[in-house]
């Protein structure tokens, strides 16, 4: 029975049991994750002082080339999961393709590829505001023991085996879900330790915050418009109250705690959406669900739709359950 101030270390063994296939190696990729986390994390923190230890692309006083900070995270969680051999395959925003881990080698038996956008919301990263990491995990596909392939990646949303993200904001959370319920730690700096302080997390059924990019208005589609005049409209609960920091995993997690949705529908700029679908719709759709919620392009479930590139976009629509049926509702009523 997880309670709260457990650790995220106690949290992953106590629930080994209930994952689907039960070898272990899934606890270790999600304590991995935990690990990279921390460290991109410190460094994420070091972002203002960059006056003072010297500028990205800079060499700084310890002879140490200064990377862009997604650059950073990046190689951080590539590298955690590569030099403890824990998967077979990683793609990630960073990279253009994916990248195949020792996966042609008979003795490597690892079942596991990861996708990931490594540091989101990246024009946040220079003003102080809060960032993200997202990740997705699925069973590869392809045989054990032979290279990883397109098809490894390319699997529908609702194949996840786990998801989550890490919110570096007024303090840092690792949120995730096994398919289980979605559970959220929060990192006490001076222990270095992530602690249970937010047990099956879940979104209010209804809610009265809308996220969205308004100053592409013009550029959305029609229903999208009408959605949000509804938001506006004086009548019941409503106006709705409009947040939007611009961080995909922020917004989404305030939505989940107080009750919302985020909406990033086509524009005439990006007529398939901005995001994408593989490490950040499909994830944040997991988790979503798995905490009560919905997500939707706005006429299919996120989870169901057929990828065929690694970084395919999608439109989204994403948070407390009525919210989006409503937003469906604008859709498809045209
Ligand atoms: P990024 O991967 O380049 O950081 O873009 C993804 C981000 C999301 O976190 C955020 O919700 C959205 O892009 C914001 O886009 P915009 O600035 O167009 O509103
Ligand atoms: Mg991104």
């Amino acid at each position: 029975m997880s309670q709260k101030n457990q650790t995220l270390g106690e949290f992953i063994i106590e629930n080994q049991s209930s994952f689907k296939y039960t070898s272990g190696e899934l606890s270790r990729l999600i304590n991995s994750i935990r690990l990279a986390a921390k460290v991109v994390n410190h460094e994420v923190n070091k972002a203002g002082l960059v006056d003072i230890i010297g500028n990205y692309g800079e060499t700084n006083v310890q002879g140490e080339d200064q990377q862009k900070l997604d650059v950073y995270a990046n190689d951080k969680f590539i590298q955690t999961l590569t030099n403890r051999n824990i998967v077979c395959g990683i793609a990630s925003e960073e990279e253009d393709d994916f990248i195949s881990i020792n996966s042609q080698d008979e003795n490597n038996q690892n079942k596991y590829i990861v996708l990931i956008d490594p540091l989101d919301g990246s024009t946040n990263i220079d003003v102080n505001v809060s960032v993200g990491t997202i990740f997705s995990v699925y069973r590869r596909v392809t045989p054990v023991g032979t290279p990883v392939t397109i098809k490894d990646f390319l699997q529908k949303g609702s194949q996840q085996v786990a998801a989550g993200y890490i919110i570096y904001g007024t303090s840092t959370m690792l949120v995730y879900t096994t398919g289980h319920g979605v559970n959220g730690f929060t990192l006490n700096p001076a222990m270095g330790t992530f602690y249970l302080s937010h047990p099956d997390m879940t979104f209010p059924d209804e809610g009265k915050i809308y996220s969205v990019n308004e100053g592409n208005y013009v550029h959305f589609p029609q229903g999208i418009k009408n959605y949000i005049k509804y938001c506006q409209m004086e009548e019941g609960d409503r106006p709705y109250t409009s947040r939007y920091i611009g961080s995909l995993v922020s917004d989404f997690h305030r939505n989940m705690i107080k009750g919302g949705i985020y909406l990033y529908p086509t524009t005439s700029k990006d007529p398939n959406g901005k995001l994408r679908l593989l490490y950040e719709c499909n994830p944040m759709a997991f988790l979503a669900e798995q905490a009560n919620g919905k997500a939707s392009d706005g006429f299919r479930r996120i989870m169901e739709v057929e990828p065929t590139e690694l970084h395919q976009r999608v439109p989204f629509i994403c948070g407390s359950k009525n919210m989006v049926e409503k937003a469906e509702e604008f859709m498809q009523s045209l």
